[in-house]
């Protein structure tokens, strides 16, 4: 049976306050930090709680749609796109960067905290995310972290999603828009997470096993494998 997955998708911030493991907001000074966050390769929030596991996976059997313990092309590219349409708030097929920014400041404010002013900005450049689009196939031997693209180096902290996520990817959706138009296509999306199965697919099997994967973010604190 698959967990609960802990998804505050398009809920009002004060579901995000009470906590995606019930847990009560009774700090004199303001809320407890919310569960751990888990920033999928597609973007999505995932919050792990007590009992439920980690962010990661809740997100890894909320993708493995057949529960046979692996995610395969076809799972892995419907969870994208089941994302999309959620981002898609007014259903024009598109999704910008507002869009985005909206669904994170409701579900995923840490993500926010962490982006650089510039990359808030529609027009500016350099919108490929931490990984860039060269993050290919690392190859069998390459391991989990050749897989998951370029680390910051000692002492950088990455920006965005990329510190609660697998690839390293600042702002993971917007990343997809790789002609700069501001907005990502349902093209561009399909493409994009077809560069990210490769990378997160290691040995090259045609599906991401869970054990590919690192136990949690590739957040700066965790040490190389
Ligand atoms: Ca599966
Ligand atoms: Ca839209
Ligand atoms: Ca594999």
């Amino acid at each position: 049976m698959k967990p609960v997955i802990c998804l505050l998708l398009g809920s009002a911030m004060g579901a995000l306050l009470t906590g995606c493991g019930g847990m009560p907001w009774d700090g004199p000074e303001g809320p407890p930090p919310p569960p751990p966050l888990f920033i999928s390769p597609h973007g999505e929030a995932f919050r792990g709680g007590a009992g439920q596991g980690s962010g990661l996976d809740l997100w890894f059997a909320h993708s493995d749609q057949d529960q046979d313990g692996r995610i395969s092309e076809a799972e892995f590219d419907r969870d994208a796109k089941a994302f999309f349409a959620v981002l898609d708030a007014n259903h024009d097929g598109t999704v910008t960067s507002l869009e985005v920014t909206s669904q994170q400041k409701a579900v995923a404010q840490e993500v926010l905290a962490g982006v650089a002013p510039q990359r808030l900005r529609p027009t500016s450049g350099g919108m490929g995310g931490g990984g860039g689009p060269g993050g290919g196939p690392s190859g069998p031997s390459g391991g989990a972290e050749r897989g998951m693209g370029a680390r910051p180096s000692r002492g950088q902290s990455p920006m965005g999603a990329s510190r609660f996520g697998l690839l390293q990817e600042p702002e993971p959706v917007m990343a997809a828009d790789v002609d700069l138009s501001g907005r990502v296509t349902m093209d561009e999306l399909t493409a994009k997470t077809a560069q990210r199965f490769l990378r997160l697919d290691v040995n090259g099997d045609h599906f991401i096993d869970r054990a590919e994967l690192p136990a949690g973010p590739m957040g700066p604190e965790r040490p190389p494998r």
